[in-house]
């Protein structure tokens, strides 16, 4: 362990010392066109000095009259001073792969930046099968340089091997604010091949380590070094309110039910819990509940999380980043090596890859923007069509986890719209992902459910008594009414874009007519 030397410098390396230089020189080795893999998964472990001057220089580009845009591909959504400031320079052409940046989503709902919402589990693979086309710079911030030059990741680790092996040139931001203690936490696998030569992830309980604790950089590649000491920034979560605490009641309600049942052993299987405040609630809930040695095999550590293992319930945390608000942060940072035995940190092709969250029967609980009546679940678009983030990790975990659940209060925007609705304005998560969906009003178990059982035990558990009686007024029509009886629905009623088909003539409903 190198931590004694890390209190005087962090670039051990004397040859890549060299290569230190200001955020404005490092900057400037970006162009326009190009594509940037950066560092980032929250507020964890982004780039905090290089992005903000690159956004001045594309502001002053623009000034000139000429264009200056990049691609920027990160680990998740980011700070302030990444998606932030770029966005505000109007300088980023595509994004990838989910944000929740406010300036970020403005921009995107306005259709003037390209974005595409991804699986956090594809990116990586994407990108080295070259779907993606070309990585031009990977700008990654790191706690520190090791002598032999292999590097310290900081506090997420996201896509950064993959940015780092497939980029041209890259740019380091040894960030000594990021703790020392943090070397020997991260868990990095360097053996997945592409197929046909992909073998089986030696990874069986949630706290193996299968990689090394460094990531690796060919030292040529390295264009430049920046130091910084600037803090991550994640907003504190909000405190559970009634309607969160009566979702996680029923979820714990629910897995003992499971227990009793015999589906599952008695610490549960390992949790993933999604982002926001509801999934937070949830791991709140948990601490309060009757279950002893939990695990979780997850994204990101939240606040509800660390306090988990604090108590001594949760064993251990495999995740990608830390994601804590900033009173728990503070906690964390100061007593990191206390943590580094019970939590990994691993690349998120490996913290969501589906191989590995079927092996272990991963319980999946995210939150969710609407479901429909059939158990499909919108996790995205408000209205179908303005993006609030992504789908995250919500479909690697949903997918193949043992058991795939969606939570969200039964109303939104103070009343004014059911969480529960006839048809998603938009699936993400279709009704073949989705095995129980839960809001402050009850749970409705889904599984072993043909459609129209799915239907009735939703609206009857999850809907609100403010709109109980019009969803049950449309399933009752539509069983009579629809075209096909398997899964009935009225379409001219349920989105606008099937009525303009249909008034097309180029279908036409049976009994409807
Ligand atoms: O609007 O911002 O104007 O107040 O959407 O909703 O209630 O703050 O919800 O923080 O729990 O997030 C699905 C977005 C829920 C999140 C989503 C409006 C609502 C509010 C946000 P305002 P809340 P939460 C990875 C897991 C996808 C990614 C994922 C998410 C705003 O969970 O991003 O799962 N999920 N990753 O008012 C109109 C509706 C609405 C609505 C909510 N039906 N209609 N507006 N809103 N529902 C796995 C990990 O391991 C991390």
């Amino acid at each position: 362990m190198a931590t004694s030397s890390l209190s005087t410098t962090r670039v051990l390396n004397s040859n890549l010392a060299k290569k230190i230089m200001s955020a404005d020189e490092a900057a400037a080795l970006i162009r326009s066109g190009d594509q940037v893999g950066m560092s980032g998964f929250t507020g964890s472990g982004y780039p905090k000095a290089v992005p903000i001057e690159l956004a001045r220089h594309i502001a002053d580009a623009n000034f000139r009259g000429k264009k200056f845009q990049v691609s920027v591909f990160t680990g998740a959504s980011t700070g302030p001073e990444l998606d932030g400031a770029l966005a505000m320079a109007g300088g980023i052409h595509l994004r990838l792969p989910y944000q929740s940046d406010p300036e970020t989503r403005k921009r995107i709902n306005a259709g003037e930046m390209e974005y595409m919402d991804i699986h956090l589990s594809h990116v990586a693979q994407f990108v080295e099968y070259g779907f993606l086309g070309k990585m031009d710079v990977a700008l990654i911030e790191v706690a520190a340089v090791l002598e032999d030059g292999r590097l310290i990741p900081s506090s997420s680790l996201g896509n950064n091997k993959t940015w780092i092996d497939q980029a041209e040139r890259v740019i380091l931001e040894v960030n000594s604010w990021q703790p020392a203690a943090l070397e020997g936490m991260h868990d990095i696998y360097y053996g997945l091949q592409a197929p046909p030569n992909r073998g089986p992830i030696p990874l069986t309980h949630t706290g193996e380590r299968i990689g090394s604790p460094y990531l690796e950089v060919p030292p040529d590649k390295v264009a430049a070094i920046v130091l910084t000491d600037s803090p991550d920034r994640n907003s504190a979560f909000k405190a559970p309110d009634q309607a969160s605490k009566s979702i996680a009641g029923h979820i714990l309600e629910f897995l003992n039910w499971e227990v009793q049942k015999g589906r599952m052993p008695k610490n549960l299987l390992p949790l993933q819990s999604g982002v926001g405040n509801i999934a937070n609630a949830v791991l709140f809930g948990l601490e309060e509940g009757p279950f002893e040695n939990l695990t979780s095999y997850t994204e990101v550590i939240q606040d509800g999380m660390i306090r988990l293992l604090k108590s001594g319930k949760l064993v251990s945390a495999s995740a990608t980043a830390f994601s804590l608000g900033p009173e728990m942060l503070t906690e964390v940072n100061a007593n990191m090596a206390s943590y580094r035995d019970r939590i990994v940190l691993r690349p998120q092709e490996i913290s969501n890859h589906p191989e590995i969250i079927r092996r272990l029967g991963v319980i999946a609980m995210n939150g969710m923007i609407e479901a429909d009546i059939y158990g499909n679940v919108n996790s995205t678009h408000v209205m179908g069509s303005r993006i609030q983030n992504g789908i995250g990790g919500s479909g690697d975990f949903a997918r193949n986890g043992y058991l795939s659940i969606f939570m969200a209060p039964s109303i939104a925007q103070k009343g004014t719209i059911s969480t529960i609705v006839p048809m998603v304005s938009h699936v993400d998560h279709t009704e073949h992902d989705v095995q129980v969906v839960v809001t402050e009003q009850g749970l409705a178990d889904l599984r072993g459910l043909s459609p129209r059982q799915r239907a009735h035990l939703i609206i009857e558990k999850c809907s609100n008594p403010d709109y109980k009686p019009q969803l049950l007024d449309y399933l009752n029509r539509a069983e009579r009414l629809s075209y096909g009886k398997h899964t009935p629905h009225l379409m001219t009623e349920s989105l606008g874009w099937h009525n303009r088909y249909l008034r097309s003539g180029n279908m036409k409903p049976r009994e409807e007519n």
